[in-house]
């Protein structure tokens, strides 16, 4: 059972959880932001809350889990917050994978793989 926070699994270093983090700052939502291991091999609580041992993985307050920047966008829209926020959304990454320069090894690895947009 979740908490009643919304739970932001993710690392200080990896630019994918940086832009959420920065979204979820922008739209004034509180989260957790849980660090995960540095190696996705080490990352067990992650997979046993999430399936997975890849990060940002997001947590709402009724344990629904978003994986990955694109269902976490494609989610914060649909909280309340969204539009009850009186700047709005400002951020260049709303709407979209960001596509951050990969600033170690584990992420060199995704980005490299990912549907061959990143980097473009
Ligand atoms: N397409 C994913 C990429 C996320 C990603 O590459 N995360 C890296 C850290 S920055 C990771 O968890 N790597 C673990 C691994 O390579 O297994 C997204 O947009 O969230």
């Amino acid at each position: 059972m979740a908490d009643a926070t919304l739970t932001l699994y993710q690392a200080e270093w990896c630019p994918f959880s940086s832009a959420v983090r920065e979204v979820l700052t922008e739209l004034g939502i509180d989260f957790v932001a849980r660090q995960v291991e540095p190696w996705p091999k080490d990352r067990n609580e992650l997979r046993a809350a999430a399936g997975t041992d890849q990060i940002p993985v997001l947590q709402t307050e009724d344990g629904g889990l978003y994986r990955g920047t694109r269902e976490i966008f494609a989610h914060l829209p649909r909280r309340g917050s969204w539009s009850s926020t009186s700047a709005g959304p400002t951020s260049s990454s709303l709407g979209r994978e960001p596509l951050p320069r990969p600033r170690s090894s584990m992420c060199r690895k995704r980005a490299a793989t990912s549907s061959g947009s990143a980097g473009t």
